[in-house]
């Protein structure tokens, strides 16, 4: 008998978009230095150029990892109202699933457990059909997101008229703060939520980058039944820590960070996949400089980053570029937002609230200025404000819909920067995340036990 069957083999299978798959990558680096044997399904051909990249990057620094490449049926974008590549990408994995029948199957040693996407639970479900092991999804939201993803089926029956759904043991939330495509009829983000979300019982259970620390409320309310009887254990793995392959060879602002005070710098990123109208990278461009503080910033001009062709200058104008120059330093690639983020200089972080991102300024300690774009960002940015770790401004509303004037930008810049309260909150969310991550924390503890009972089959 080889040493390999004695490994707990995993697979994990990814959905589409780095906020899906960073995550993802960083469970496997945390599998591996477990010993565990791993299977990374992934679907091709991938949306962005990022996740090309990402994957290679993990499989060059991993060889030992088995790489389960399908191929998907081509995107159709008649089945239901998105233009969105990722939703659409999403719907085409999940139509596509069957193809991983029987290779997966053929896994050798065979799979101990498969950790699917929250968009993928029923995909999982199925090929459990003939694998017969311990199914589980990775959350890559917020607990909160998950709470409302588990009753969502329920409280979308019980008030139609109602402007609020009300969530047992968490509360209520606005129909406004919903993601955008669940009030839209048969969209496909609103037709996965209801069809995965019903099923997530039958799941064995659910991994989340989350921390007690966070949403230790919410975890409980979860875990003893009081938002929906037969949810699955819920168990918190985050923050995620960053890791080596990650890396970009892009150009670093490092080197001009070691340069500046500490917290002396704004960051500002709004996630990988989200554009920027023309009109509003011109504002924020106003108020990065009026704030008068520098800024490292990240802009993104189109939702696909292989169609992200314009320069700078023609984006921004030469004027406004020239003034951005004085000040600060700006991007259009994919950096290393995690090592920014742990750089001494950066003192707050203008921030779309996807969920990756809020994790990563609470493992630094990084205030944040919450301002919604898509999805599940207004109920984290909600979620943020409530808890200290940032500002929501309510009236910016979301990010997609409405135009927030430079000057005003600028302003709620230097009262994130200048907020005692939101600074000793946010390095108390760093306490507590560096204690979860350290060996023998709570991180450690629920890998640990989760691997012992795969061993085991449950
Ligand atoms: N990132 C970089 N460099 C970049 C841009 C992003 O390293 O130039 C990383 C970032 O550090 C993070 C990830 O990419 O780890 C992005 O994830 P996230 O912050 O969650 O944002 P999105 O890419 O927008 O993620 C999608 C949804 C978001 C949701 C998330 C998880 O838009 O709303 O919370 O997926 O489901």
């Amino acid at each position: 008998m080889s040493s390999s069957d004695h490994q707990t083999h995993v697979a994990l299978f990814p959905s589409a978009g780095m906020g899906h798959l960073v995550p993802f990558l960083r469970l496997a680096n945390t599998l591996l230095s477990h010993n565990c044997k791993l299977t990374l399904i992934t679907s091709h051909p991938p949306v962005s150029s990022a996740e090309s990249h990402l994957i290679s990057r993990f499989l060059s620094a991993f060889p030992q990892v088995n790489e389960l490449k399908f191929h998907i049926l081509p995107l159709d974008p008649s089945i239901a109202n998105s233009d969105d590549p990722f939703f659409l990408q999403f719907e085409a994995i999940r139509r596509s699933v069957h193809v991983l029948n029987s290779p997966i199957s053929a896994l050798s040693p065979p799979l101990s457990a498969l950790v699917c996407d929250v968009t993928l639970i029923s995909s999982g479900l199925l090929l459990n059909t003939t694998l017969n092991i311990p199914i589980y999804a990775l959350f890559t939201s917020s607990a909160k997101m998950l709470s409302l993803f588990a009753y969502y089926p329920f409280a979308k029956m019980s008030d139609p008229s109602s402007d609020f759904i009300r969530i047992p043991a968490i509360g209520s939330i606005p129909k406004t703060s919903l993601p955008p495509p669940l009030l839209i009829n048969n969209s496909i983000f609103g037709k996965i939520f209801a069809q995965d979300g019903q099923r997530i019982k039958e799941l064995n259970g659910i991994l989340i980058n989350a921390m007690d620390g966070i949403e230790g409320d919410t975890l409980t309310a979860l875990n003893t039944g009081k938002v929906l009887n037969g949810v699955p254990p819920v168990i918190p793995i985050g923050p995620f820590l960053p890791c080596d392959f990650e890396n970009p060879d892009a150009k670093s602002p490092i080197k001009w960070l070691d340069n500046l005070p500490p917290r002396s710098v704004v960051f500002a990123s709004f996630g990988s996949r989200t554009a920027t109208s023309r009109d509003q990278i011109k504002e924020i461009g106003s108020g990065l400089v009026s704030s008068g503080y520098r800024f490292v910033w990240v802009v993104k001009d189109k939702v696909v980053d292989k169609e992200d062709k314009e320069g700078l200058e023609d984006i921004m104008g030469e004027e406004l570029m020239k003034k951005l120059k004085e000040k600060g330093m700006v991007l259009k690639e994919w950096v290393n937002q995690q090592e920014i983020l742990g750089h001494r200089a950066v003192g707050g972080f203008i921030c779309h609230c996807g969920w990756n991102s809020v994790m990563e300024a609470a493992l630094n300690g990084v205030p944040i200025l919450g301002w919604p774009q898509i999805g599940d960002q207004m109920i984290n940015a909600e979620l943020i404000a409530k808890k200290g770790l940032g500002m929501w401004v309510e009236e910016w509303g979301w990010g997609q819909k409405c135009l927030v004037k430079g000057e005003e930008v600028g302003g709620r810049i230097k009262e994130m920067m200048e907020s005692e309260a939101l600074r000793k909150q946010a390095a108390k969310f760093r306490d507590e995340a560096i204690k979860a991550v350290e060996v023998g924390g709570s991180c450690d503890r629920a890998i640990q036990g989760l691997i012992r009972m795969w061993s085991k089959g449950t």
